[in-house]
């Protein structure tokens, strides 16, 4: 009789553990992934953005940049999104077309940056760029989606990447200069 019960209490496990095996991957396989992408570019400087985002609302952010050393100096430079999808290189300034920081609101305020700034909902962390002129900026945002949000970087005039001249000291109305200066490289983000 205690074989017998055994037997049935092994059954009853491996059932238990098939259905959980079966449900957990059918959850999976039903969980959406938004993924969105910019080519980077400036004078001496390519790149590559990666996002993605899953139902639980960060976006992985992968930035991955190289240049001449000369031009993206070792050292700390300010990323932000900024507000439009355009990425003019001729513009004066250069990349001025992308507007201001990304923020939509409600209280939002791209200009001038030193307004919400670091609070903007497109301010991310510095990237460090190494002596060769190569860096990564691996990190994450709750403050951005990739879905139909007031906060989506893709809203009507899109969005763009851009990376400074300067650390972005991260400093609550400080000037132009501390939260990353001049553009050196944008690329559009782009849905895929
Ligand atoms: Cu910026």
């Amino acid at each position: 009789m205690k074989k017998f019960k055994s037997k049935i209490l092994l059954a009853l496990l491996v059932v238990s553990m098939l259905v959980f095996t079966i449900t957990s991957k059918a959850s999976f396989a039903q969980t959406p992934v938004y993924v969105a992408q910019a080519q980077i570019f400036g004078p001496d400087i390519a790149g590559q953005l990666s996002l993605s985002q899953d139902t639980n609302g960060t976006v992985q952010v992968h930035l991955a940049l190289q240049g001449d050393p000369a031009v993206l100096t070792p050292g700390l430079h300010g990323v932000h999104f900024h507000e439009i999808a355009n990425c003019d290189e001729g513009a004066q300034p250069r990349f001025s077309t992308a507007g201001g920081h990304f923020d939509p609101g409600p209280f939002g305020n791209s200009t001038p940056v030193e307004q919400n700034h670091p609070y903007h909902s497109g301010d991310l962390p510095n990237i460090e760029i190494d002596e060769r002129g190569e860096g990564r900026l691996e990190t994450i945002t709750s403050r951005v989606t990739l879905y139909d949000s007031p906060v989506t970087l893709l809203d009507g005039d899109g969005s763009a990447i851009i990376i400074h001249q300067n650390t972005d000291e991260m400093i609550a109305e400080g000037t132009a200069a501390q939260a990353g200066g001049g553009r050196l490289a944008c690329g559009v983000i782009e849905q895929i």
